[in-house]
């Protein structure tokens, strides 16, 4: 698509949030193009939360020459004081005479406001351009604004028959470099990494990101109903990201202030055996943790599945073998449907080949 029409200023407007992902917390990535008499005179994306939003960034750079431009933003602009002024009101104030969105912004904040604003003052606003890429970008904001609930996203990396693991527990490594670059830049993109504790037992994981050029470092979360994880593991020690311990209240006091001491937090959900995930998630929430990469193992995958927390599934396959019947370490361990017809499926199916590995993606549903 190289024609200079909408499209091509709304592509670039996505193109500029979707490298933004990552970085803006619970808020969403925004992008803005302003366009007066051929010439682009402004562009923005919101950068971080508490920050200057997408259209402030653009209008700054136009320098006060926007009267009669057009400005073409992902996102419906703001109609609510938040951190920041609304952004409909400074394009109304702008004399901009068209504005392009995207999609509507589901925040009950906001929800049509925006744009009611804009027609209110005259301004010509055009909804949907793009609408399906905008919305995908911001999936993780549009559940969290709605639910106040992380988006989780499940990623595994297996063999052809589903192993995350040999039968003795190797797991180094299953995937080729250009899947594993992918899941460092999903680490980037999410707020939280959640692991059960058996991986933190089995591998001493750092959960940090390491991508080519520096990433940010997802809060390091571990579910772990009995406070099995040991003091000198990478998370607890290493001081490279915050770190973050759910359990149980029938946890041991004492292991729980030495982890305290060591400098984790500890979130109490449910009172045992097992933690609450869905207590978990809502605890995580209210800690604004709006979106989670969770990375297993399979116990926790199953459960995270079975209770429909997760909401995008991306697996990797290595075209490996291995075996080991009841030993083996399935991606996805819980009791099981009876009939396909209960089978959780994957809907909005994606696969890329990479190189010799595979990736699958999707929506699971019941
Ligand atoms: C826009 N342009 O670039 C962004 C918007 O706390 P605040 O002030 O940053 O407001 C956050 C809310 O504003 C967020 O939940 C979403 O509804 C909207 N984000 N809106 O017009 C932007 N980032
Ligand atoms: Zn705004």
């Amino acid at each position: 698509m190289d024609n200079m029409n909408d499209e091509f200023y709304m592509s670039l407007a996505l193109d500029m949030a979707e490298r933004a992902q990552g970085q803006t917390g619970i808020n969403p990535v925004v992008g803005c193009v302003v366009v007066k008499n051929g010439a682009m005179i402004g562009l923005g994306t919101h950068l971080q939360r508490g920050t200057g939003h997408a259209e402030v960034h653009a209008l700054n750079m136009a320098a006060g020459q926007a009267q009669g431009s057009t400005a073409y933003v992902t996102l419906e602009p703001c109609s609510h004081y938040g951190k920041t002024p609304p952004c409909s009101q400074r394009l109304i104030d702008e004399g901009v005479a068209r504005v392009v969105v995207a999609c509507e912004d589901p925040n009950p904040q906001v929800a049509g406001r925006g744009i009611q604003m804009l027609r209110d003052q005259g301004i010509a606003v055009e909804v949907g351009l793009l609408r399906d890429r905008a919305l995908r970008l911001n999936e993780r904001f549009i559940k969290y604004i709605l639910t106040k609930q992380p988006f989780v996203t499940l990623k595994s990396a297996s063999t052809l028959d589903g192993n995350l693991a040999t039968k003795s527990g190797e797991s180094k490594w299953i995937s080729n470099g250009e899947a594993r670059e992918i899941v460092h830049t999903l680490r980037h993109r999410h707020q939280g990494i959640m692991v059960g504790v058996n991986t933190v037992i089995a591998d001493n994981p750092s959960l940090t990101t390491r991508t080519e050029v520096p990433g940010i470092n997802p809060t390091r979360i571990i579910i772990d109903s009995g406070l099995r994880i040991p003091l000198d593991s990478a998370v607890v020690c290493d001081g490279l990201a915050p770190t973050l311990i759910v359990t149980t209240d029938a946890a041991d006091p004492a292991k729980k202030a030495a982890l305290l001491e060591a400098g984790v937090q500890i979130v109490v959900c449910g009172a045992g055996p097992r933690v609450d995930l869905k207590a978990a998630m809502i605890s995580l929430g209210e800690m604004e943790i709006g979106s989670i990469l969770l990375e297993g193992g399979g116990t926790l995958n199953g459960a995270m599945l079975e209770s429909g927390l997760v909401d995008r599934i991306i697996l990797f396959f290595a075209p490996k073998i291995v075996g080991g019947g009841t030993e083996a370490k399935g991606t996805f361990v819980f009791p099981g449907v009876e009939l396909m017809k209960d089978a959780i499926s994957l809907e909005g199916l994606e696969v890329k080949v990479l190189g010799d590995n595979v990736c699958i993606s999707g929506t699971p549903v019941r």
